[in-house]
């Protein structure tokens, strides 16, 4: 492997990887690594958190039982319930006095999920997200624009510390206000921008409508995430916005963003960085391991996380793992682009459909705007979609023909494409709410168990 050293444009030399010794180590190394710190993990919750000794325990393992990483299938997974049950420090593994931030989740079902770090925690985070930065293209001295939510939520101060860890002029949006953020970026010169690829589309919707231009000058890169997207909705924001849209991922439970991302000169896949995470995918029904390019659900166990390690922890989300070679480079899997979680997987008139294989389906039709919300209904036995979209502006919509025919064709287009009948609603240009963050895609009206 070349060193990839490149020359920045003030002539410092800038690498193309943030630490090449780890990002490209030879797959034999990098297993040894992983298996010396799964070792260590293991002990460490064990010996620290009262959940995960009841749960080895029920399960018959202590950590003696990892001979070897095959051996990781023996303990138990955790789910969300365990933070839950737990809350609010139930699963920390040291003393509350060593946690220096917390994070949570809104939880919109019962209380929320709280999540915790230690400083080498942060530093950690802070190295996986600038690393990040630089596989999706950017370099030291960029102006970032960080339009992910600040605050509890773990997109605005993920970003925020590893952009600054990589020594780039951090703009700290943060969500909302977007013709602000529009006038900001054009008047900073922003060269990345970090948002969730739905409220990326909301900034380049306003920026149009404000008349600024944002392609052509200095935006080059979207780190885009925290929602499913699609390969049709990059295309849209790639052109609109005038720059390279790279994919990141994460969730709170294991780190916040930095988990996983895209590099710009493959944009296939995400590299999932596996000298601090071990990954699997499990047949999300039964549990049981699934080979490499299998897809079913990701689960990921933490390697070095101190405040809260996670063990082979349920993420929800749908997936598969390519270990083929990348152009990059980089030694570390690839985890393909996430369809969708389980539990937001639709089952329209027998046929199972994820919201983002609606999306890659809608953006881009003519006629209308790539702005759509599903919403679902029970008829008698029957889940019911309505997908809502909204006619693009050019498009005079005042005679109930013109609707007709539109609603028509996108329900034709989703028919042949997704195999789903739904129906289709037009609406008028704004009527879809817009994103400020991870957009609402569905509107479930059905009744809540219970209730
Ligand atoms: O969304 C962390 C994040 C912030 C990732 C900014 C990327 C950028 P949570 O709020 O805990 O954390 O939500 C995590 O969001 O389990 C996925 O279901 C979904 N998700 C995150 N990134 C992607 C992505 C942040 N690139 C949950 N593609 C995860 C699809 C994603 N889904």
């Amino acid at each position: 492997m070349a060193t990839h050293a490149l020359r920045n444009k003030n002539g410092g030399r800038q690498h193309a990887y943030f630490s090449p010794d780890v990002e490209t180590m030879p797959r034999k190394q990098l297993q040894r690594l992983q298996f010396e710190r799964l070792r260590h993990v293991l002990h460490h919750a064990y010996a620290n958190v009262p959940h995960y000794r009841r749960s080895f325990e029920a399960a018959r393992v202590t950590p003696l039982a990892l001979r070897g990483l095959g051996d990781l299938p023996r303990f138990p997974f955790t789910s969300k319930t365990a933070l839950r049950d737990n809350y609010p420090f139930g699963l920390f593994a040291v003393p509350r006095e060593d946690v220096i931030r917390l994070h949570a989740s809104s939880g919109t079902t019962g209380k929320a999920t709280v999540v915790g770090y230690t400083a080498a925690d942060l530093a950690n985070w802070a190295l996986l997200m600038a690393r990040s930065f630089v596989c999706a293209g950017a370099r030291r001295g960029d102006i970032v624009h960080n339009a992910y939510g600040y605050g509890l939520f773990t997109g605005g101060l993920g970003a925020h510390d590893g952009a600054q860890r990589l020594g780039c002029t951090v703009v700290p949006a943060s969500g909302g206000g977007t013709e602000r953020q529009v006038t900001l970026m054009a008047d900073f010169a922003a060269n990345v921008l970090c948002a969730t690829p739905s409220y990326a589309l909301n900034i380049a919707e306003v920026a149009e409508r404000m008349n600024v231009d944002l392609r052509g000058g200095p935006l080059r890169i979207g780190l885009f995430g925290a929602e499913p997207w699609s390969e049709a909705l990059r295309q849209e924001l790639e052109s609109r916005l005038g720059l390279k849209a790279i994919d990141i991922y994460g969730l709170s439970e294991v780190l916040g963003p930095g988990v996983a991302v895209e590099c710009h000169e493959a944009q296939a896949g995400l590299h999932g960085w596996e000298d601090h995470f071990f990954f699997e995918i499990v047949d999300p029904e039964t549990g049981e391991p699934l080979d490499m390019g299998e897809t079913g659900e990701l689960v990921i166990t933490t390697l070095t996380k101190e405040a809260l390690p996670m063990i082979r922890y349920r993420t929800r989300d749908i997936t598969r793992l390519s270990d083929e070679p990348c152009r990059c480079g980089r030694t570390h899997v690839r985890i393909r682009r996430i369809t969708g979680r389980s539990d937001d997987m639709l089952i329209v008139r027998g046929v199972n459909v994820y919201p983002s294989q609606i999306e890659a389906a809608l953006v881009g039709l003519p006629r209308i705007s790539p702005h759509y919300q599903l919403v679902i209904e029970r008829k008698g036995a029957l889940d019911q979609v309505t997908v809502e979209v909204e006619a693009d502006p050019l498009v005079a919509i005042d005679d109930m023909a013109t609707r007709r025919s539109i609603a028509d064709a996108v329900s034709h287009h989703l028919k042949s494409l997704v195999g789903i009948s739904c129906e289709v609603i037009v609406k008028r240009p704004g009527e879809v709410p817009r994103s400020q963050g991870k957009a609402v895609r569905v509107r479930d009206l059905r009744p809540k168990p219970g209730v």
